[in-house]
This record gives structure tokens, C-alpha cells and sequence, in this order.
């Protein structure tokens, strides 16, 4: 390791506001999880809380655009923010990894502005880990506001709803969304929602959401979402959209919801942490690799649903036993 990559010399520069030491930071706890004891024991006085937005819709509704002007209207009221935008990699959308860098380029540069893009594919269902490790560093880099793009809720890959205190699901002019919406349940989902590109119409869908949100009797601690209508491009409704975010953490705040809020996003990063360990360990006893892939060979050559036999079998022969000291 390079005098540069030590993590102790890494930590004094991040203290000092060094965005290079943040990056180089995010980076090794992205390859390395298991640093994250040694590098977090240094932050263990840190009291500082951002406030988490999450933002999620289909692709290519806007969230990106939406998020640079979010950056741009908090970077006016002074705020310190960093961004995390889970790209799909989907082939629709250009696999561009880049991509949302690019189009953010806007507020990137700006010393309050932090961005870091993780491709979701590759990461092996490790995504949501490394979204929640990153945010500790943002909070820990004293960032007043972390923004979490995202395609869809509750996806395997980040389950946005566990980490973001508040969130925003942009929808676009066209019923497709709206139904899609409604079948997947994602009314329930919503703090604040935004119907983006209100330059193409749209009117009526802010309607047909408010009228859903009307028909829904489950509203969070008294709280009834807003609807939002915004062009993310030339940033028309963009001071209101970021009122109702703060309105919301208000609400959060002088409620006991966002204390609720806060154990969620940890209890879910205990479950996550353990069940990484469990499966580590579990797997190591329970079968090697090669055992694995013998299974394998074994269905593809007698039939592949022979796979649920072997595994039952394997798991026959196992007695567990856990003590704890
Ligand atoms: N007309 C119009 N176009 C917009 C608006 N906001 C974003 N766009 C355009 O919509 C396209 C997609 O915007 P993005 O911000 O990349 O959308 P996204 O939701 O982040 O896309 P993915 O990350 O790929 O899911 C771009 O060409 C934007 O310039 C808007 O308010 N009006
Ligand atoms: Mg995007």
C-alpha cells in the first residue's frame, strides 16, 4: 500500500475536507468491506446527521437532472451534499457508468457537491452494503444532505425504503407510470411525489396521483404527501419540491418517525452485516466450491431438478449447533 493509500494518512486528509482522500476512501471500503471496522473506528465521536433522500422512479424519467437541481437549490441554501446514483448498467439506458456523472457535471465540481456513481451490476447484491457505507463516510465528511438515485423501490439490489429517511418518486406526463405504480404498490412508497418534465403536460397525472393519495388511508404519523410538478432542466418548480423535502424532515423530526427512520437503516445494516458472516461461515462448512459445482454437473447431466434433491441431502447430514459465549 502506497503512503497515499494508507488509511491513516487517508483519514487525516478526509478530516481536513480532502474530497480526493473521500473518493479514495469510498473506493476501499467498495473492494474491501471488511475495512470498514478500521476505518470507521476513527469517526466513532462523529454526531453529525445528514438528512437522506432517496430518489426513485423509472429510467429515465429524470431523477439525475432532478438531482443536479436539487444539488444546485441546497448548494444556495448553503448546504453541503453528497449524492449516490445507483446506475442499472442497463443496456437501455447506454450502460453508460459515466452517464450520471455527466449529466451532473452541473454541481460536480462544486466544493459542496460530492458524487458517486456505482454500477449495480458486478457488485453481486453487495450494492445496498456499499450505498450504506457510503453514507456513513458522507455524514462523517459532515455532508447536510445525502441524495440516493435509484431505479425502482425495493428492488434486490438497494432496498432504498431501508435507507432514505425521504422519498421522492418521480413519475413523467403518460399513464404508464401511474398504473405501474399502482400495481406494484408504490403509492405506499412515496414522502413527496414529483411528476418531472411538466414542460411535456402532466397536469392530469399530478391529478390522478392526488386523487390515489386521497383514496389512501395509510398516512405515515399524519403525514399526507405532496405533489410536486417540475421541470428538472430549467429548474421551474425545483424551491418548491426542495420545501416539501424539508417540510417532511420536519415532520420526521418533531414526530418520533425519523428516530423510527434512523433504527431501520441500522437494523437493516445489522441483518445485512450478520447475514453476510452466517452465509461466510455456513458456506465454508457446508460445502466446498467444488462440491458445489459438482452439484451442478450432476443436474445438468441427470436432470435438472436434481439440484433440489442434492442440496436437501446435503442438509440432511448437517446438525447445528450454536453456542454463543
Ligand atoms: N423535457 C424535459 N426533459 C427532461 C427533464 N428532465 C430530464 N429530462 C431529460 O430526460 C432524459 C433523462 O434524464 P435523466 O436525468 O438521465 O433521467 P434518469 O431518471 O436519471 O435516467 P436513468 O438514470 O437512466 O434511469 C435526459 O435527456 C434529460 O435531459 C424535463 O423536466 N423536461
Ligand atoms: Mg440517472
Amino acid at each position: 500500500m502506497s503512503r497515499d493509500y494508507d488509511i491513516d494518512t487517508l483519514i487525516e486528509r478526509f478530516k481536513k475536507q480532502d474530497k480526493i482522500a473521500l473518493a479514495r476512501l469510498i473506493t476501499l471500503l467498495e473492494n474491501q468491506p471488511e475495512l470498514a471496522l478500521q476505518i470507521f473506528k476513527h469517526f466513532e465521536n462523529n454526531k453529525n446527521a445528514s438528512h437522506i433522500i432517496g430518489i426513485t422512479g423509472s429510467p429515465g424519467v429524470g431523477k439525475s437532472t432532478l438531482t443536479n437541481s436539487i444539488c444546485k437549490k441546497l448548494i444556495e441554501e448553503g448546504k453541503k451534499v453528497g449524492v449516490i446514483s445507483v446506475d442499472p448498467t442497463s443496456p437501455f439506458s447506454g450502460g453508460a457508468f459515466l452517464g450520471d456523472r455527466v449529466r451532473m457535471t452541473d454541481v460536480s465540481l462544486d466544493p459542496n457537491v460530492f458524487i458517486r456513481s456505482l454500477a449495480s451490476r458486478g457488485f453481486g447484491g453487495g450494492i445496498s452494503r456499499a450505498v450504506f457505507d457510503i453514507s456513513l463516510l458522507y455524514e462523517a465528511f459532515g455532508m447536510d444532505v445525502i441524495i440516493i438515485e435509484t431505479v425502482g423501490v425495493g428492488q434486490a439490489e438497494v432496498d432504498i425504503y431501508n435507507l432514505a429517511y425521504t422519498i421522492i418518486v418521480v413519475l413523467v406526463p403518460g399513464y404508464g407510470d401511474v398504473i405501474q405504480m399502482q400495481k406494484a404498490g408504490i403509492i405506499e412508497i412515496g414522502d413527496i411525489y414529483d411528476v418531472n418534465k411538466m414542460d411535456l403536460g402532466g397536469e392530469d397525472i399530478a391529478v390522478q396521483i392526488e386523487m390515489m393519495l386521497d383514496d389512501s388511508s395509510t398516512f405515515q404519523g399524519g403525514w399526507r404527501p405532496p405533489v410536486s410538478m417540475t421541470n428538472a432542466i430549467t429548474g421551474e418548480g425545483i424551491d418548491e419540491l426542495v420545501q416539501n423535502i424539508w417540510d417532511h424532515e420536519e415532520h420526521l423530526r418533531l414526530s418520533e418517525l425519523l428516530k423510527e427512520k434512523k433504527k431501520s437503516r441500522f437494523t437493516y445494516k445489522v441483518n445485512q452485516l450478520l447475514f453476510h458472516k452466517i452465509e461466510k461461515i455456513l458456506m465454508e462448512q457446508i460445502m466446498s466450491k467444488e462440491e458445489i459445482s459438482q452439484i451442478a454437473i450432476h443436474a445438468l447431466e441427470d436432470g435438472k431438478f436434481k439440484i433440489y434433491d442434492d442440496v436437501q441431502k446435503i442438509f440432511n447430514k448437517i446438525h447445528f449447533e450454536i453456542k454463543r459465549d
